[in-house]
């Protein structure tokens, strides 16, 4: 290329102006909340977050019938009341984060609620407070990865309709509770509740006190450990069991070498109702307990209704001990295979003190 060339090309080209451009200054928050048409997503990051949604009624405004608001702060940052929610969809990504959310006092059904702690070793607590759920409503929780802290508490609600709970630990050493105090199944709805600790050594349990179960009306409550070795137990307390309704309870532990019980004191069953207890060892080597201590007053439960035990350790060499006050229309007690110890003490009728002891030797 000659020097002429070069020139002209030069001498053709528009100059080219060098400058600055403002940044626009951006807000960019560890944790994202966002509402599409009804549902609410929150999705924390890598890092540990602090979340708190509380849902109760907007007092800020006055609506017949009264409107629920959904209130998010993360992170120490205030994101402000969401309305129209019917589902919450939470992620909280890494990071060991802690959640805690409240629904208190609503007039209306409050939002689903889903969540999925993602790995870390994470907390999360849920509690309702004051109020009915009165139409299908669903918890589900995830815990995955790491050693996680998971609770849903259902002090004073009263259910009366199709509710279902799910709490999974995922893998990691975790802790799973569901605690239903007061709680009412009104006539012909159902309470599904389950716990699951999922892989690693898990402490999962579900306390019902002082629950009712209307009229044809179901609560289902599962507690199962996973692998490794959990401590795996359902408390029933006080209550009542409606005519025609069904309280089943199962406490499983599942792989590896579990503590499994399941303890019912007092309360009482209508006739035609049906009480179900399972307890399952799974394979390992299992320590399995079953008490049942009813109130034989006004009526002794089992000479109207529909009494089932059903203890097994399955594989493993397991110890199994299972007593009852009252008898059952059907009891099974069974090791399963391995070297296997099971007690069986069952008081016919309590008020006489006549007890039968079987004790197997598989
Ligand atoms: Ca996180
Ligand atoms: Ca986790
Ligand atoms: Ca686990």
């Amino acid at each position: 290329m000659t020097s002429h060339s070069r020139n002209h090309k030069r001498i053709g080209r528009p100059p080219v102006r060098l400058g600055l451009e403002m940044l626009e200054v951006r807000w960019c928050p560890a944790v994202s909340v966002l509402q599409v048409g009804t549902e609410l997503s929150i999705v924390g990051n890598r890092a540990d977050n602090d979340m708190a949604i509380v849902a109760r009624v907007d007092d800020s405004r006055v609506d017949d019938p009264p409107v629920t608001a959904i209130q998010v702060v993360a992170d120490g940052i205030d994101f402000g009341a969401f309305r129209g929610v019917t589902r919450i969809r939470l992620n909280t990504g890494a990071g060991d984060d802690s959640v805690r959310y409240e629904a208190e006092g609503l007039t209306s059904m409050p939002p689903d609620f889903q969540a999925d702690l993602s790995s870390g070793h994470d907390t999360l607590t849920l509690e309702y407070r004051n109020m009915n759920l009165t139409a299908r409503h669903s918890v589900n929780v995830v815990g995955g990865s790491g050693d996680d802290e998971t609770s849903i508490n259902l002090s004073n609600v009263d259910v009366n309709a199709a509710v279902t709970l799910s709490l999974g630990g995922g893998t990691g050493a975790d802790e799973v509770g569901i605690i239903i105090v007061g709680g009412k199944v009104g006539d012909g709805a159902t309470l599904s509740a389950s716990a699951n600790g999922g892989g690693g050594g898990d402490e999962v349990g579900i306390i019902i006190q002082d629950g009712i179960v209307g009229d044809g009306a179901t609560l289902s409550a599962s507690a199962n450990g996973g692998g490794g070795g959990d401590e795996v137990g359902i408390v029933i307390i006080g209550g009542s069991v409606g005519v025609g309704a069904t309280l089943s309870a199962s406490a499983t532990g599942d792989g590896g070498d579990d503590e499994v019980g399941i303890i019912v004191i007092g309360g009482s069953v209508a006739r035609d109702a049906s009480l179900m207890l399972s307890a399952r060892g799974g394979a390992g080597h299992d320590d399995i307990r079953a008490q049942v201590m009813f109130d034989p007053q006004p009526e002794p439960p089992g000479l109207a209704a529909m009494l089932m035990l059903d203890v097994r350790g399955d594989a493993g060499n397991d110890n199994i001990r299972a007593t009852s006050d009252v008898s059952f229309d059907t009891h099974r007690i069974d090791g399963g295979t391995g070297l296997d110890l099971a007690y069986l003490t069952v008081g016919l009728l309590p008020t006489i003190g006549i007890e039968e002891t079987i004790i197997v030797e598989a």
